[in-house]
């Protein structure tokens, strides 16, 4: 029996980011789209196992796209949700300690990383994802973008810390077409403290999956 993914429940309620995330927008977000993916996930991992089983590397291997984009998904949401907090419960509260300095000594300030990655997460074409992330072999943050849903750290090698969803899907019923007003809102809810949580456990990983 192949193991099946189930999705997470938000750590919050659906209007708890508002005003900067509508709740329609995270019900929607949540129940449609990050459901789909695991959905997808599971019907694509079945799929697998009975290739495997009948040795049918052709099924295989066809296999692949629908693993990484649905799989992907379920990676990328499942750290979105836990990226974000809202205001009462510490959204957009600054970042204290290690992550605060190692943001300001290699950005500058908390602020001028903020310009960075917008300026990198705006003009991202189509659909994708903007990250803060760590590069263990270096011992430094990277920002990253990723296509589609494709998961950072199976792909790249950095390992994700906080990821904003770009996909017109996550802002274009309140935001329209308008994505920089939504990346400039969204740092009122991010939940650094998950971010610091992130950030230790990046650097007790024994491995580094190849980042350069
Ligand atoms: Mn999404």
């Amino acid at each position: 029996m192949v193991k099946e993914f189930t999705l997470p429940n938000l750590p919050y309620d659906y209007n708890a980011l508002e005003p900067v995330i509508s709740a329609e927008i995270m019900e929607l977000h949540h129940k449609k789209h990050h459901n789909a993916y695991v959905n997808g996930l599971n019907a694509a991992l079945q799929k697998y196992a009975e290739a495997e089983a009948k040795g049918d590397l052709t099924a295989i291997v066809s296999l692949q796209p629908a693993l990484r984009f649905n799989g992907g998904g379920h990676i990328n949401h499942s750290i979105f949700w836990t990226n974000l907090a809202p205001k009462k419960a510490g959204g957009g509260e600054a970042p204290k300690g290690e992550l605060n300095e190692r943001l300001s000594s290699q950005f500058g300030s908390l602020d001028k990383f903020i310009e960075k990655f917008n300026s990198i997460a705006g003009p991202i074409q189509g659909s994708g994802w903007c990250w803060l992330s760590y590069c263990k072999s270096n011992d430094i943050f990277v920002i990253a973008t990723t296509a589609n849903q494709d998961p950072l750290e199976a792909t790249q090698g950095f390992i994700p810390l906080l990821g904003i969803d770009v996909w017109e899907h996550a802002y274009y019923l309140q935001y329209k077409n308008v994505r920089p007003d939504y990346l400039k809102a969204i740092w009122q809810v991010v939940n650094w403290s998950n971010v610091a949580e992130r950030l230790e456990k990046a650097k007790s990983k024994s491995t580094c999956c190849g980042c350069k």
